[in-house]
């Protein structure tokens, strides 16, 4: 996976990229990130990449010339390829995990991150393919929302993560969120870690997750839980379960 950032501040995606797993992915040539300078692109005298916006208002308004440029430079880079262009911004449809899954099967990804009030929108007619936002928030750039992306879509790809299962059967797979993870020790600061975990019953301990998860999803995403029911995701022995849950909530 290719990634390509077009920004006012690569130095930001660079060291948000370089820690850790994402890191590590890079080492091992699994992931690379191409960060660029929409700055460098300007041909202003002063290096200005901003204005003041037609019909007024408050605060300016990122030039569609250097975004541009600096995408056809990009492009001549990558051979004239045709590849998804992505900006970031809160008019766009929200990232969830199932996006995240179909951007991981791209080669190449290109990023678009706004300032100010937004770029101007003749630059996002010409060169944008997706208008993405990664939640209801404004924020002052699209810098951590592009991290957050590639961060969702690194580790679907193959031999980022050490244990390749570990992103099969996790939240958001069948609509349930995970159950709770404990490690050592037994017992901290007087609380215990929940006994049918150090039974050593796999089939009681499965079972027991599973019941966390329907909870924990019951009482934060009730709507997941809905949506997992409805596509018959949950076992005869799940739904009896579920059922005598939504009994025992009755009687409050
Ligand atoms: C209104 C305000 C329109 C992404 C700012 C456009 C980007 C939130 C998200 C902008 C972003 C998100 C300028 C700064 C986009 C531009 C950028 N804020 N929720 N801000 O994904």
């Amino acid at each position: 996976m290719n990634f390509h950032v077009m920004t006012l501040f690569p130095e930001m995606i660079e060291q948000g990229m370089a820690t850790s797993i994402l890191g590590r992915a890079m080492e091992k040539g699994l992931i690379s990130l191409n960060a660029v300078n929409i700055r460098d692109y300007t041909l202003d005298k002063h290096r200005r990449v901003d204005d003041y916006p037609y019909g007024g208002g408050a605060g300016m308004v990122m030039s569609a010339d250097p975004v541009v440029r600096c995408y056809r430079a990009l492009q001549e880079k990558m051979q004239g390829a045709k590849h998804r262009v992505i900006y970031l911004t809160p008019q766009g449809a929200t990232f969830t995990q199932t996006m995240a899954e179909e951007l991981a099967r791209e080669e190449e990804l290109v990023f678009l991150c706004g300032h100010y009030e937004g770029i101007d929108e003749r630059a996002l007619e010409m060169i944008v393919t997706d208008q993405v936002s990664i939640g209801d928030y404004v924020l002052t750039g699209g810098e951590l929302p592009v991290m957050v992306m590639m961060d969702a879509i690194s580790r679907l790809v193959p031999g980022v993560l050490n244990n390749q299962e570990s992103s099969e059967f996790e939240t958001f797979h069948d609509h349930l969120l995970e159950y709770p993870q404990y490690t050592r020790p037994e017992v901290y600061e007087g609380r215990r870690v929940p006994e049918v975990l150090l039974s050593g019953h796999h089939a009681r301990i499965e079972e027991w997750r599973r019941q966390q998860s329907i909870l924990r999803t019951k009482r934060v995403r009730p709507e997941l839980l809905e949506k997992a029911i409805e596509e018959k995701l949950l076992s005869k022995k799940e739904m009896k379960f579920y059922r005598e849950l939504l009994e025992e909530n009755e009687k409050e």
